[in-house]
């Protein structure tokens, strides 16, 4: 069996009927903006396929995880472990499910807050989970179409999106979304 195919089933038994659909979404929308870019469409249909895997794992039981496999790095991952699922969906689905793509792996651990010299993959899946045709808020269209004229600039502005939001709402902002956003800016200038 195709992996994407295994992928998939994964998926569909782990998530809700509401995520299946929020995923699926992100995977075609991911797999589409690959084949534009020249990326491997493949590969980023599989990280989208599964760049949520652990989203519906308790956050208590997301902590644990983390901190078992040594995942948390900042103060900041135990105060909003929410932030958490990605990095536990790739050590997962490495150490569990024999996923041996760094690519794929580091583009689910890194599709919530980026990193600093993240790989056009990770870029993508971060910037396709915002994105997805479910997606819906005023500026979504303006970042479909940056995303597609141009990866690193669409995917600057989809940081810098995040930014925008998280201030609006008085959340705090994690370091590794501010470090991705200068990042992204000073490889832009
Ligand atoms: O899992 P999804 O809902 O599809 O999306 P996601 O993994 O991108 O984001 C999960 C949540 O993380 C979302 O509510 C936005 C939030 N988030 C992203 N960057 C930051 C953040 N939350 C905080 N507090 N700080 C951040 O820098
Ligand atoms: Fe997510
Ligand atoms: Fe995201
Ligand atoms: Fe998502």
């Amino acid at each position: 069996k195709l992996q994407v195919e295994v992928l998939r089933d994964l998926a569909a038994r782990v998530l809700s009927k509401e995520r299946l659909k929020h995923t699926l979404g992100v995977a075609d929308w991911a797999e589409r903006l690959a084949q534009h870019h020249g990326l491997d469409p493949l590969k980023a249909r599989c990280a989208g396929l599964v760049h949520d895997l652990a989203k519906e794992v308790s956050l208590n039981n997301q902590l644990r995880y983390a901190r078992r496999w040594n995942l948390l790095h900042y103060p900041e991952d135990e105060q909003s472990p929410y932030v958490l699922h990605g990095p536990v969906a790739a050590y997962w689905l490495e150490h569990h499910y024999g996923l041996d793509d760094p690519e794929i792996l580091a583009a689910v651990a890194n599709h919530t807050l980026g990193r600093p010299g993240m790989g056009k993959l990770e870029m993508l899946i971060y910037s396709a989970d915002l994105t997805e045709p479910e997606r819906d808020f005023p500026k979504v269209d303006f970042l479909r179409q940056s995303l597609y004229d141009d990866l690193e600039k669409g995917t600057l502005a989809c940081v810098e999106h995040t930014l925008i939001y998280l201030r609006e709402g008085k959340r705090p902002i994690h370091p590794l979304t501010q470090l991705t956003y200068e990042d992204l800016r000073r490889r832009q200038n």
